[in-house]
């Protein structure tokens, strides 16, 4: 680029800022923002300088405390909107009309990681909802994992230590496959069914846009006439449930260490909206216990094949922030933060969370004002007599702070006890009158004694490459676990949940479960042993529920319902080419992935035009040394022999393709593109000499056309196999490592 365009990229910045003169803090003009005051030329600065003294002193306190847990986090302004009435199961004012919209910020998170920590770490994601209602704030604050760790919340500190980098030598970062971990796990049983989540795909979403949110625990609602429900919340993703593979997520944690960040941002400003369905499941109160794992018990789900989820709104995210800091970072979520209607279960988890929250943005966000950040702020007014500490905005007139007042007017009064009210009858928020009779107790009910029925139906429910995936994960996890010990005892918890998952991990860690290491009840024995050893208690009752399902689709990826529209929409799809190259092709390919709401991009050798076999310019999006296949969903490999004779002489495009196979991504290639696969060691030459070709053809999601007549038809043969998403039924997929 030459000086003069430089200068006139320029302009249009210069003209924004007229009028915005530099200033201070104090709103003092700046003269000179290059150079500090010195006593001549060469000399010292002076202290005298306020204005290098305010810039510097307050860049030294940019940094705030991170999270403790959920530090690395994105988010996008939205809206939700009622579709249908919920009137039914709560007076919650913004849940009573279809087509009544509120507002909302959500922030998607990783727990174990620090703020600057990859994202597609291997983790559970927060996915944390405020909507700003005329009633006050509500805050959804959930995961995209159903269940938790724990089932109470006085383990917590310790579940967090556990996970997080160990406190010696502060690693690994964002991993949870050290031996803290894994100790932590063998002596907490409740782990059990929350392990198999974390170590199955949802713990590595494709996207923050494919993925589900729950509310993990049991909260209630409350209806006009007072009567009260138990629920769980849920979103459904519009666009299917995602995930990534291992190895692709441990690449673009190098790669591009911000993709999750990324692709939502980008998505939002190409105007590819995400949108969740808003879903409840609702259990009465008289069936409470009707089923035999508790409703209230955090590490267990309602299976949706007992209680079906019901869908009464829908979320959309139209909006980037505009300041990370100011949004994103200072946002503060709160369980606590409920609006008459929503109330809170038992579940000693949450209540546990009721205090936590508040309690770390007290320093996080430097005191008790930090509802007056701008993101905190809620919509409808706030009237008390709450006032001063630290970084109070709102300045409150009047000489009356305190409540009841005569010299105010009464002011601000609260709802209940007006004159004309009927006894009983109050407006505001009134906690439901739960009738709770007992004594103090600190113990665990019995009924939350079975860990493993729930980790075995999520066993049950995978489809056979999910499986696969969980014992690999388990491989890598525990595999990465010094203490033969912990390694052991492991194998034991596995025992629980299925025998075949444990042999299968116990032999990729070196674990022996011959003769009787492989006995459950035995493994149960040692178990029990090492619990009481250790100090556990709440350890598994003897029975196990038996109205728990054996599976539930739901539960796998694969299987689930929401997967059954198959769609490309957002999907970003690699095209490779050099000079040389057919731009027949590379058009009707594109026209075809636009209209089915994918995303193509040109990746060269070089960020120069490239000129196509009919000379026409084309501009590349990428090059193979800025992008890689594990940013993409798929290839496509266009025609043209000059084009793919450069390809095929450097390394890169070859190592592109062949890793895209490896992660069973759709691959296809038209006219001489065939030879690029063919150059990609994805068959096997030695085994298939004279059909190669043929056997390339063969293969799931490998889409060839050696002269394609009917582009259109090759398009959509391509798009159908992109739209299966990946192909795990090829064989030997990990023959060749990418
Ligand atoms: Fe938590 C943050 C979700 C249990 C204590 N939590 C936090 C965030 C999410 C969750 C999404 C990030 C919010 C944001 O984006 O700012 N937490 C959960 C879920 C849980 C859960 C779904 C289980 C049902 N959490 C939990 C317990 C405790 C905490 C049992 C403590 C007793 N969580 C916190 C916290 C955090 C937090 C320490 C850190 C930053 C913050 O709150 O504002 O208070």
């Amino acid at each position: 680029m030459g000086e003069h365009s430089k200068d006139k990229d320029l302009e249009p910045e210069r003209e924004s800022v007229k009028g915005q003169d530099l200033t201070t803090n104090q709103g003092i003009p700046v003269a000179d923002n290059q150079n500090s005051l010195k006593a001549s030329e060469r000399g010292p600065t002076l202290l005298e300088d306020f204005i290098l003294r305010e810039k510097i002193t307050h860049f030294d306190h940019e940094r705030i405390p991170e999270r403790v847990v959920h530090a690395r986090g994105s988010a996008a302004h939205g809206y939700f909107e009622v579709t249908e009435s919920m009137a039914k199961y709560t007076k919650a004012r913004f849940l009573q009309e279809p087509g009544t919209r509120t507002p909302v910020f959500v922030r998607f998170s990783t727990v174990a990681g620090s703020r600057g920590s990859a994202d597609t770490a291997r983790d559970v994601r927060g996915f944390a909802t405020k909507f700003y209602t005329d009633e006050g704030i509500f805050d959804l604050v959930g995961n995209n994992i159903p269940v938790f760790f724990i089932q109470d919340a006085v383990k917590f500190p310790d579940v967090i230590h556990a996970v997080k980098p160990e406190p010696h030598n502060e690693m690994p970062q964002a991993a949870s496959a050290h031996d803290n971990f894994w100790d932590f796990m063998w002596l907490t049983p409740e782990a059990a069914h929350m392990i198999m989540w974390v170590m199955s795909d949802r713990a590595l979403p494709r996207s923050l846009r494919m993925m589900e949110g729950f509310g993990v625990n049991t909260f209630r609602l409350i209806n006009a006439d007072g009567k009260a429900v138990f629920v769980k919340f849920h979103w459904k993703p519009l666009l299917g449930i995602h995930s990534l593979v291992w190895d692709e997520a441990q690449k673009i944690s190098g790669k591009d260490p911000d993709f999750h960040r990324r692709d939502l941002w980008e998505a939002i400003e190409q105007g590819n909206f995400p949108g969740w369905q808003f879903g409840i499941q609702v259990l009465e109160e008289a069936d409470e216990f009707k089923f035999d794992f508790d409703p209230l018990d955090p590490t267990k789900v309602w299976p949706e094949s007992l209680i079906p989820v019901q869908i009464f709104g829908k979320m959309v995210l139209n909006r980037n922030p505009d300041n990370f800091f100011a949004e994103t970072e200072q946002v503060a979520f709160c369980p606590a933060n409920v609006v008459p209607g929503i109330d809170f279960s038992n579940d000693p988890l949450l209540q546990g969370r009721l205090f936590s929250y508040l309690d770390t943005q007290l320093t996080r966000l430097g005191g008790p004002n930090h509802h007056e950040i701008p993101i905190n702020r809620s919509i409808a007014p706030v009237h008390n007599n709450q006032q001063d500490g630290l970084k109070r905005h709102t300045i409150n007139t009047g000489r009356v702070n305190y409540q009841p007042n005569s010299l105010g007017g009464g002011c601000p009064m609260q709802l209940g006890g007006r004159p004309g009210q009927p006894p009983g009858t109050t407006a505001g928020f009134v906690t439901y009158p739960e009738r709770v009779d007992g004594r103090k107790i600190r113990d665990r009910s019995l009924s939350f004694s079975d860990h493993f029925t729930q980790a075995t139906m999520f066993w049950n429910s995978q489809t056979d490459p999910e499986k696969e995936h969980i014992i690999d994960a388990l491989r890598f996890e525990l595999g990465k676990v010094e203490s033969k010990d912990v390694r052991e005892r492991m194998i034991d918890i596995l025992l629980q949940i299925d025998q075949g998952l444990a042999h299968r991990v116990a032999y990729g860690i070196g674990v022996p479960v011959d003769g009787k290491g492989g006995d459950a009840t035995i493994a149960a024995g040692r178990l029990q042993a090492g619990w009481l050893r250790f100090g556990v208690t709440g350890q598994p009752g003897p029975a196990r529920n038996s109205s728990t399902p054996v599976r539930s689709a739901e539960l796998s990826i694969l299987d689930n319902p929401l997967n059954v529209l198959r769609t490309i929409a957002t999907r970003k799809i690699a095209i490779l080419a050099a000079d040389g190259v057919d731009g027949d092709h590379i058009v009707a390919i594109k026209a075809a992935l636009k209209a089915a709401g994918a995303m193509a991009e040109l990746i060269a050798p070089t960020l120069s035009p490239i000129t196509t076999s009919a000379g026409a310019l084309l501009q590349p999006d990428k090059t193979f040394l800025t992008t890689a296949s594990v940013l993409y969903d798929a290839v496509f490999v266009p025609g043209g022999a000059q084009s793919v004779a450069a390809l095929r002489g450097e390394g890169r495009p070859r190592h592109f393709i062949n890793e895209a196979f490896v992660h069973c991504k759709t691959i296809a290639a038209a006219g001489d593109g065939v030879d690029l696969l063919l150059a990609s060691n994805i068959v096997d030459p030695l085994a298939n000499p004279p059909q190669l070709e043929a056997a390339l053809a063969q293969l799931p999601g490998v889409v060839t056309e050696r002269s394609p007549k009917n582009l259109p038809d090759l398009a959509q043969r391509f798009i159908d196999a992109v739209a299966i998403d990946r192909h795990f039924d090829r064989l030997q997929k990990d023959r060749v490592p990418a």
